[in-house]
Formats: structure tokens, sequence, C-alpha cells
């Protein structure tokens, strides 16, 4: 058993212990020899491959079971005590039954494995608006991970001890191993027996069947945003599942920081770590995919980034579109599910070079003629394999972006893959407006979630498989925090972005780095500078305000005319879809939010 400080922490982990029943229980320190001695360890055992240490240092190569490539949304559930609570958006079941059944699946499910215990800080150590957690696993691979991802071990204990407060994170891969058996390369359970489970009153993630990424991860996904919103809701602070990053007009080196939400697979990394194609700008990289913000004394809104690492999206990662990803995985990272070449480095598919011959692909295939595979039908690289790299080796990362006390945040961006009727960019007209374009956040579906129609499916705040309660609710907490502003004019701008808008089939706008020409707009706006247009739904920029000298993609100002265009026709068939949107919320539907439809309805003559 372990021995801290901290009894509560003893004696939960031996409670777990029992009834799971491990080989040996292990308390993780965070070192980086730790971490190689379990790489090495599942390298050993053929879990992983090291890779080439010239090419790709302290870095390795792991493939998953093919029924275990992504986050499980079907069976990811939200268990307070009434269902109600959960929403209309969220799987429900009574938290009662719902431990009854995984207690039974965890009675055993460690055997002749190792118990590792994890203390880890989302967010800089005793940071304002940081907290703690532990997460017990049967998974070498999930330490590794969570080493890259969190701050975890020695230092995460002592301010555990000292605090005595963490939050309680289970997970087990389900399959117990009999001794004298060879373990299997990717242990985990059948896709019906994986259970993604949050207990949102009691603070408390279990986790069973699933080592992939957020559903194993238990820092990111299940508490940093579904149990952090959660808290967030009972303690009138924010955490979101946004980007965040920082703008700096380099002439007089005024600074800017921006959080933006976007759903999954709609380029947030991409944005956070973006190179500006516009001379005179600079950005630089706080966080890609969650955001922690909380008033400080003064009434200013501070966020943070509760990860140290980037959980990325491998596939179309290149020098060309996120140069600084590329180069954030140089060393000191975990592959998943990519192709392994001969030369012991990893490929994807739009890495910007050829498959080389004799490159394994992520089922563990040899491709010995990589010209005639489909790449969308039989891809070397899994659509969601990932690489897990330390935040700190991206050559943009923001030199503030371990600041304890958070970054002063000035905008918040809204936005989706949506091919027609949302212009490139829009701003509220105050934070309830802003509220308002959150809640309405729509996308065409991704592929990191499993078992979803394709199509566009509304994905408010791009929380749609993150928020632990119920989602009107949550609208009415972000009114709320509005509400809360000491000053009002402090409060971040809010705007909305489609970089995604398509004419004929092609794309109006090229996006990747020429977003920073949006971005500088943007900058300008929460100065209150430039030019715009009122249009039924907010402000769009006047003609000529976003900077498209040099552009040789076509973009002129008869397609910025197009991208920007607000079409009544197109948003009366909108509003028609955010009726039904909002009819699932009932009465928990904010009245703030029915008034900034009805008065939208109203403008379009409905
Ligand atoms: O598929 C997974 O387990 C990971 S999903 C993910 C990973 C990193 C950042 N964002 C996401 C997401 O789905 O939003
Ligand atoms: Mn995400």
């Amino acid at each position: 058993m372990i021995n801290t400080k901290n009894a509560k922490l003893n004696a939960w982990v031996k409670m777990w212990a029992d009834i799971m029943q491990p080989e040996k229980v292990v308390l993780c320190d965070g070192s980086d020899a730790e971490f190689t001695r379990l790489m090495d360890e599942c390298v050993a055992n053929g879990l992983a491959k090291k890779l080439n240490e010239k090419k790709r240092p302290n870095s390795y190569y792991f493939q998953s079971d093919p029924s275990d490539v992504a986050r499980v949304e079907n069976r990811t559930f939200i268990c307070s005590k009434k269902k109600e609570d959960a929403g209309p958006t969220n799987n429900w079941m009574d938290p009662v039954e719902m431990k009854h059944i995984m207690i039974s699946k965890y009675n055993g499910c460690m055997k002749g494995r190792t118990m590792y215990v994890i203390p880890f800080s989302m967010g800089p150590l005793g940071g304002a608006i940081s907290q703690l957690g532990v997460e017990i696993t049967d998974s070498a691979y999930v330490v590794g991970s969570m080493k890259i991802m969190t701050r975890m071990g020695k230092c995460a204990l002592e301010l555990i001890e000292k605090t005595g407060n963490f939050i309680p994170c289970v997970h087990s891969v389900g399959k117990p191993l009999p001794a004298g058996l060879k373990d299997a390369k990717w242990p985990c359970a059948p896709i019906d027996d994986k259970y993604i489970v949050q207990f949102p009153e009691e603070h408390e993630i279990w986790t069973f069947g699933s080592g992939y990424g957020g559903n194993a991860l238990l820092g990111k996904k299940c508490f940093a945003l579904r149990i952090a919103s959660k808290m967030a809701q009972e303690e009138g602070w924010l955490a979101e599942h946004m980007l965040i990053l920082k703008l700096t007009k380099t002439a007089t080196k005024e600074t800017k920081y921006v959080c933006a939400a976007f759903p999954s697979a709609c380029g947030k990394t991409n944005l956070a770590m973006l190179i500006p194609t516009i001379p005179g700008w600079e950005v630089k990289t706080v966080g890609d995919d969650i955001s922690w913000m909380k008033y400080d004394k003064n009434g200013q809104l501070r966020a943070i980034n509760p990860e140290a690492g980037f959980f990325g999206v491998a596939p179309y990662t290149s020098e060309k579109t996120n140069k600084n990803a590329l180069d954030s995985c140089c060393a000191n990272t975990i592959f998943t599910n990519v192709g392994l070449t001969p030369d012991g480095d990893v490929w994807w598919e739009g890495i910007g070079y050829d498959c080389p011959v004799g490159t394994i692909d992520w089922k563990g295939n040899v491709v010995a003629d990589p010209a005639s595979r489909d790449k969308d039908e039989n891809p070397v690289a899994h659509k969601n394999s990932r690489f897990a790299a330390p935040a700190e080796q991206c050559p943009a990362i923001d030199p503030e972006w371990e600041n304890p006390e958070g970054v002063p945040v000035s905008a918040i961006l809204f936005g989706g893959r949506r091919p027609s009727t949302v212009p490139l960019i829009h701003e509220a007209d105050d934070w309830n407006h802003g509220v308002f374009m959150g809640s309405i956040v729509g996308s065409e579906v991704t592929a990191a979630a499993i078992g979803l129609k394709a199509g566009v499916r509304r994905d408010p705040f791009a929380m749609l498989p993150f928020c632990g309660y119920n989602m009107g609710d949550y609208f009415q907490h972000w009114i709320n925090v509005g509400a809360a502003a000491k000053d009002k004019t402090k409060l971040p701008k809010i705007f909305f972005v489609n970089w995604f808008r398509k004419d004929n089939g092609k794309f109006l706008w090229p996006g990747y780095g020429d977003n920073s020409r949006v971005l500088a707009y943007i900058f300008d706006r929460c100065d209150g500078k430039g030019e715009t247009v009122d249009t039924v739904i907010g402000k769009v920029p006047a003609a000529g305000q976003i900077n498209i000298a040099g552009l040789t993609d076509g973009t002129n100002e008869e397609s910025m005319e197009k991208v920007l265009a607000v079409n009544p026709e197109d948003w009366k068939a909108e509003v028609a879809l955010i009726e039904e949107h909002y009819a699932k919320f009932g009465k928990h539907l904010p009245k703030e939010l029915r008034e900034r439809l009805d008065s939208l309805k109203k403008k379009l003559g409905m």
C-alpha cells in the first residue's frame, strides 16, 4: 500500500486496491527516470516501440486495439442524483445503480497488474486557479501520458499532503492479466463494456475498459471539463473547451489574450499555434484545448491552461499546417496509432512527405506499396491518431503560460465548421448576446467521437460532450458570470468565427496562418477601433477592414463580401433549427436567451 502524509489518500488507495486486487501498488514520483523506466518496460513487454533515439529522443510508439481508438460518447455517463440535473444532452444513470454495476466490473480487475497512483495538478502547481487530483490506473501508458499532460508525481503529492484536497479519479483498462499469460498489446474491454463515468455532485470520476486518450487520461476531458464545469458552476468560474493564445502587435508590443471554443476537430490546435502571415503580429500559445477562467480581485477574468501538454491529432499536422505542433513532438513524446517507419520514426497522412515503403500502419500491417493505398478508406495512421507532447517544447509557447495567476482575457471566440450561413466573423453586442452565440454553435460532425451520424450537429460552447450538468443551467451560469462582473468594461468581447464557409464547394477563406488577419481585426475591435456594419446577427467588419494584402489564393474584395455576407433567408432557416435545439432545454433555457432569439426573429421579420 502507499504511505503518504495524507490519511484520506492512503485509505482511498487501500479501498480500491482491496476491490481491484492488483499484484502491487506503486506511488508515481513523476520523475524523468520513472517515465523512461515504465516506457521501456512497455517496450520489453511488447506493448510499445522505442522510436529512433537520434530522430525522436525519449519517444515511444503505441498501437491501440482497433476497438479503442477514440472517446466513446455513448459510453460516457453523467450520474447526478436527478436525471434532470444531467440534462437533455448527457447520458444519465442513477449514481447508486452505476456504482453497483461498476464495482462488479472493478472487482479483481487489476489481478496480475500494477496499480499506479498518480498525484497530479491541473494548472501550475499551487496556482490560484489550479486543482489537484489523484488517478489510479493499471496502465503504464496512462502514467507516461499523464506525465506529459499534467504536472504529476512528488510535486503534486506535496500539495495534496498540505491541502488535503484532491479529485479522485479511478481508471482500469478492465482486463486482468492471468498468471503466466502474455499481456495483450493494448489491453482493454469490449466496446459495450467501456464506462466513462462522472459523478458531478461528488466530484468523482470512474472509468473502465478503455486505455485511450480522453477515456483514460482522466485529468483531461473527465476532470478539466466535465467535473470542473460542475465545480465552476458551484464556485462562480468557467471551465471551458477553449484554446488560449496571446496576440502581440509587434510595433507597440501591446498584447491581448484570446480564448476560443471550437468543437473537436475544428482546428483549435492550429489556431493556438498559428504563425501569422501578416507582418507586425506575433502569436504565442498558452493552451490548445482547455481554459479555466476566474475573476481576479480587480474584476479581470484571467485564464489558465490546466494541462501541461498537447494531445493533438497527428494526421494533417505538417510544416505547412502547424510547424509549431510538429516541432513540439520532436522528443519526449508518446505517439498512438500513427505509422511507424522502417527507420524508427513516425508517419501520418498529410505530414508533408511520402510514406516510406515498409512503414507499419496503425493496425500493424506493412505498407508495401504506399502509392496504391487509399488514404481515406485505409489510412496508414488512424484518423484519430495522436501525439502527446510537452507544452514546454512548443517553439511558440508563451513565457506566461505557467503564470499561476493566469493571463487576462480580452476576447472570447466561438466557432464551428459551417459551410454556409455563418460569416467569417461577427461580433456580439454585449455579453449575453455572446452567450447566445455560444449556445448555438454548430459544426459538421467529427471523427473524434464514434457512433455519430454525418451532418451538422449543435455543439453549444463546443461543450456538448463535456458539460458535466444540465446544459440549460450551464447557459444560465454563463449569463450569471457576466452579471457578476464588477466592471462590465473589463469583460472580454465575444466574437463568432467561421473559417470554413464555402462557395460552390470551394473554401472562401484560406485559414491557417491567414487567420492572423482576422485576429488582427479582433485585436483592434477590443480597443474599440475598426469600422463595423450592423447586421441582424451582430457586427461584421466593414469592407476593407480585414487585411487581405498579399493573399494569392484568389481571396479578393468580392470573395470577402461573400465570406462576410449575412443572408436573411439563410438565417430564417437557421432560426428554425435554433428553435428545435432550444426546445430540448425546456424550463432550463434562460429567459435571456429566449429573448435574444425572439429579437433575432423580429429583425428577420419572422
Ligand atoms: O479521442 C480522444 O480520446 C481524444 S479527444 C480530444 C483530444 C484532445 C483534445 N480534444 C479532444 C476532443 O475530442 O475535443
Ligand atoms: Mn478538445
